[in-house]
């Protein structure tokens, strides 16, 4: 169990489709606390970084295309354990496969456009995490006041 941050990215189908609230909600709901969040049209390169260990999948020049080609919502989210949690609450890639229950299952029909990403390892979390969120005050450390309803404090934060 450890504290810890994730980019969740709100890819430009979600944007697009007015699901940012719904999205987003489900987060909160959780108890995943936002510490950063920005609405952006970011430029290719973000996205040429971002993907870079997929740079050789045939996909990646259209995958690059489709997120730089509309607005983006970057989220910084913290929680225990909180990069397995989000990438369980996405659902697996394809979103026709993903389980009931997960943003994509729930709310998409492509393998493509699959309205979210989350980091896959604290690696990647945290270059991911510089790359949206690298200037100084961009991320917020808070506590919310229900924390110690969402969590055993003594146990669970420690
Ligand atoms: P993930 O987002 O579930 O972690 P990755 O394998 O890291 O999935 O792929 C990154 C993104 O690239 C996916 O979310 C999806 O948008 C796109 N993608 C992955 N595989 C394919 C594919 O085979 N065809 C089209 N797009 C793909
Ligand atoms: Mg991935």
């Amino acid at each position: 169990m450890a504290v810890q941050r994730t980019l969740v990215l709100l890819k430009p189908d979600a944007v697009q489709r007015g699901l940012v609230g719904t999205i987003l909600t489900r987060f909160e709901q959780k108890g995943l606390k936002l510490v950063a969040m920005k609405l952006r049209h970011f430029p290719a390169s973000t996205f040429e970084k971002h993907y870079e260990p997929h740079k050789a999948k045939p996909f990646y020049p259209g995958l690059v295309k489709y997120m730089s080609s509309s607005p983006v919502v970057a989220l910084a989210l913290e929680g225990v354990d909180a990069i397995e949690v989000v990438r369980g609450m996405m659902g697996a890639t394809n979103s026709r496969k993903a389980a009931p229950g997960t943003i994509r299952g729930d709310l998409g029909m492509s393998f493509s456009n699959n309205l979210v990403h989350g980091s896959d390892s604290p690696e990647s979390a945290a270059s991911e995490l510089a790359n949206f969120f690298g200037d100084a005050g961009e991320v917020c450390n808070w506590t919310p006041v229900s924390t110690p309803w969402i969590y055993n404090v003594a146990e669970e934060l420690a």
